[in-house]
């Protein structure tokens, strides 16, 4: 069984390597000249065009920058990917999932929609976890080789699902991020190191609170915790007002948990 693996930048590439490592014959092929060569040093064979790379295969792996790569990389093979299945792994919407799902029915082709929840460097550790929805069968079938990239974890057979848990998880992800930088910068008002204050305080800090929020997926709990956040939540805000920190993201997130109305400064009635 062979997989092919459509576009090498650098998921791609650690997508294929993982592959070739774990013994399976792979195909790759770039639209840009130049970004095989780490892979095929590895054993994958550098396929000419995206139509060889995809006859020579039984899973076709797509994994481009956007949807619109995706659509430019596939609508020229639709007739030779019939029969096989096809896995597209590049970030996209829900509908966008749908879209290509109902394409690839179209043309005879078994479709899986994948979220990867890793970074390159990550792809291979049981820590990695890749989100799958689509067609049950092909990912039953897969589900064996697949496991060379991480943990392989199905979510059902609407297309949507893995991009919408992966966005979902990504929004969490950024929404830390951004709570991180408003930390950082507002102990730099007092000249406090980013990196001090990030490895000594805030990581422990956020590692501590991640076990927290099982509890607060709790509708109960959830709404005893807004009552202490409540007044937390305003001194940030005052203090970050205070200290000179740009207010773009804690009085949002105070109105967003608080039901507090960032304009008349009054709780609103929700
Ligand atoms: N890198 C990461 O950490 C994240 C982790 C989570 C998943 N994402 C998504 O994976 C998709 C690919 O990401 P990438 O890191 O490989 O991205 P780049 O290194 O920028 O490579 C982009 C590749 O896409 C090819 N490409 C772009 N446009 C087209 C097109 N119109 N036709 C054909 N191929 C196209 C590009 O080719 P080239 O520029 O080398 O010729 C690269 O192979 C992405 O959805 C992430 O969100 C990665």
């Amino acid at each position: 069984m062979t997989v092919s693996v459509l576009g090498l930048g650098a998921m791609g590439q650690a997508l294929a390597a993982a592959f070739v490592r774990a013994g399976q014959p792979t195909v790759v092929w770039n639209r840009s000249a130049g970004k095989a060569e780490a892979v095929t040093g590895l054993g994958a064979v550098r396929a000419a065009s995206v139509a060889e790379a995809v006859l020579a295969a039984d899973l076709v792996v797509v994994c481009v920058l956007d949807h619109a790569a995706v659509r430019e990389v596939l609508e020229p093979v639709a007739a030779h990917l019939g029969g096989r299945v096809l896995l597209n792994v590049t970030n996209g919407t829900a509908d966008q999932a749908r879209e290509v799902a109902a394409w690839a029915a179209g043309h005879g082709v078994s479709y899986l929609d994948g979220g990867i929840m890793a970074i390159p460097q990550t792809i291979g550790l049981p820590a990695s976890t890749i989100l799958y929805s689509g067609s049950r069968e092909a990912y039953d079938q897969w589900a064996g080789p697949l496991g060379a990239w991480g943990t392989g974890t199905f979510l059902g057979e609407d297309p949507g699902l893995a991009a919408l848990h992966d966005l979902a998880l990504l929004g969490a992800m950024y929404g830390m991020f951004a709570g991180a930088f408003h930390a950082t910068a507002m102990v730099g008002t007092e000249g406090v190191p980013a990196g001090r204050f990030t490895t000594e305080l805030l990581v422990p800090w956020l590692r501590s609170m991640v076990d927290v929020l099982p509890m607060l997926a709790d509708a109960e709990v959830s709404a005893e915790q807004r009552l202490v956040e409540r007044a937390a939540l305003a001194n940030i805000v005052g203090t970050a007002a205070a200290q000179g920190v740009p207010d773009r993201m804690t009085a949002p997130i105070r109105a967003l948990l608080t039901g507090h109305d960032r304009d008349t400064g009054h709780a609103d009635s929700a």
